[in-house]
């Protein structure tokens, strides 16, 4: 039997995220719907500090923003470097929907976000603002840290009464990074997957490592060969874990579904949860690792 409808989101506030989506879900809504609707919720929690409204800026103050969607039908849709947007998730779903192409970064993304009706915003936070100060007092660059707040983008991965799979990522990133720098979390194939086949998967964490081994894709085309979500996120973790020298801080976590509704989350160190909502059951689960 399939568990479906289902919903799971990265982090503990995927239980905020799964709790949004369930309300398109569970009254027959699409995946597609759901997934963007969860992303909403946490881009707009201001007191999240690693997405949309309320992240954490890069070395120059600037609140930069990647997210990306993908569907059912292989569509997807991309915006990386996008300042000013309350709402990445939802000019991503414009891009897969109204244009010819995957990605808008930077200014083009937000040129286009504003044309589609999207308003400027200021996303930097009083909170966040004094964090950037204090850095930037200490004059530091902030070294990769496990677990801190500047890991946690959300991923979520929904199927539908319909069958239908469909994911989103959104994130304000590496706090302190670069300016210009993106993520793994716009990268189709690296912070998000999904073939409707098979399954989806997501990856929270260094973005960087991620793109490294195109995560989610790999996550997925272990999927594909028979394994379970389970072992193919750890087998991913693991390809990682043999690609880098140094570990101090990579932290990754990857989360997956299949179309029988099993799920499966694995990552580098220990600390990363995930939320899974169903019929019967919503709850925050730690995901094994390897490491402590
Ligand atoms: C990224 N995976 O941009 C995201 C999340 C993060 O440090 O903030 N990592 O790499």
């Amino acid at each position: 039997v399939t568990r479906k409808p289902i919903i799971i989101s990265t982090w503990q506030h995927g239980m905020d995220a799964n709790k949004k989506a369930w309300e398109v879900l569970g009254n027959k809504g699409s995946a597609l719907d759901a997934v963007e609707q969860g992303a909403r919720e946490v881009e707009s929690q201001v007191e999240n500090k690693s997405v949309g409204i309320g992240g954490l800026p890069d070395e120059l103050g600037k609140v930069t923003l990647d997210a990306c969607i993908m569907d059912h039908n292989h569509k997807c849709g991309s915006v990386a470097f996008l300042q000013d947007i309350e709402h990445p998730i939802s000019v991503a779903r414009k891009v897969m929907e109204d244009t010819p192409h995957v990605m808008l970064v930077g200014e083009g993304a937000q040129k286009f976000a504003l044309e589609k009706g999207f308003e400027k915003k200021n996303l930097l936070s009083k909170s966040s603002k004094e964090d950037y100060k204090k850095w930037k007092a200490s004059q530091e660059r902030k070294k990769p840290e496990v677990n801190h707040e500047n890991h946690d983008t959300i991923g979520l991965l929904a199927m539908d009464e319909a069958g239908n799979i469909s994911g989103a990522c959104t994130t304000s990133g590496w706090a302190y990074k670069l300016h210009g720098r993106v993520g793994d979390s716009p990268i189709i194939g690296a912070g998000l997957y999904v073939d409707n086949e098979i399954g989806g998967a997501v990856a929270t964490g260094l973005g960087e490592a991620v793109i490294r081994v195109s995560g989610s894709h790999l996550v997925v085309e272990l999927m594909r060969q028979g394994k379970s979500p389970q072992e193919a996120c750890q087998l991913a973790v693991e390809r990682i874990i043999a690609k880098h020298d140094d570990l101090t801080g990579l932290q990754v976590g990857f989360l997956a579904l299949n179309k029988k509704g099993e799920v499966g989350a694995y990552s580098v160190y220990n600390g990363f949860n995930y939320g899974l909502k169903s019929k019967d059951q919503d709850e925050l689960i730690d995901a094994p690792f390897n490491r402590k």
